[in-house]
């Protein structure tokens, strides 16, 4: 449904810029994509929609900038509510939802991190942390098709893109996640079969190319 102008400024590397592009196909929203580049070339657009962070993605609605995806994701689903709502309505699940939003994103991303950017026991301990978080993820879920119950909703939105990046984890590691977690490899497959997913997750070995390259930057910037 139209309400006005809705462009991403993106990355499509990013994890966090696939949880505003699943949620703007959840709700059918039109947008334009703008791709940044992040290895200092960032927009001046950008620069001026989120001066504090100066990360992507920013949602620009109407010409008025949304940083940080979770609050991306929320505002998407309220301003676009009138198709089936990504959050629980009752509040004690939103809360529970939220908690688990804010679990990923303290969690997934930088612990993956440590995987590819670590040596030696390091390495290990980073592989054991990750495996232990996707545990407690796993155990989250439970029984349930997605993290809402049975239907795909906010927190499936906010953890499916990081498992684009799993493929890298994995090679840099030498470890797979489905030894460990079957059911939560399972969860990835089944959101996988939903149209909005499959249209924006990447290809994972291309997020594992993009890592080698990173990791040559990341080596030139911290060591
Ligand atoms: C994280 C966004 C982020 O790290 C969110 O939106 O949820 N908490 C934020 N964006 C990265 C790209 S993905 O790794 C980014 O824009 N980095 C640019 C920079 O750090 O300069």
């Amino acid at each position: 449904m139209s309400k006005g102008e809705v462009v991403l400024l993106d990355c499509w590397a990013s994890p966090f810029c696939m949880r505003a592009k699943i949620a703007l196909e959840e709700k059918g929203v039109q947008h334009e994509r703008r791709e940044e580049n992040l290895f200092g070339g960032k927009s001046e657009l950008l620069l001026k929609s989120n001066p504090i962070h100066q990360k992507v993605p920013v949602l620009l609605h109407n010409g008025k900038p949304i940083s940080e995806s979770t609050i991306v994701v929320g505002y998407i689903d309220e301003v676009w509510s009138s198709s089936t709502p990504l959050l629980p309505t009752c509040p004690y699940k939103r809360a529970q939802a939220r908690f688990w939003a804010d679990f990923i994103d303290k969690k997934v991303f930088e612990a993956g991190r440590e995987i590819w950017t670590s040596e030696g026991e390091a390495k290990e301990l980073a592989k054991k942390d990750f495996i232990e978080i996707m545990k407690q993820l796993e155990r989250a879920l439970g029984d349930k098709s997605f993290y809402g119950g049975d239907a795909f909703g906010f927190v499936d939105i906010i953890a499916i893109g990081l498992t684009s990046w799993f493929v890298a984890y994995e090679k840099f590691g030498g470890f797979n996640v489905e030894d460990h977690c079957p059911k939560f490899s399972a969860w990835m497959k089944r959101c996988m079969q939903r149209e909005t997913v499959a249209k924006v997750l990447p290809d994972p070995e291309k997020i594992y190319e993009f890592v080698i390259t990173l990791g040559s930057v990341w080596i030139q910037l911290f060591c």
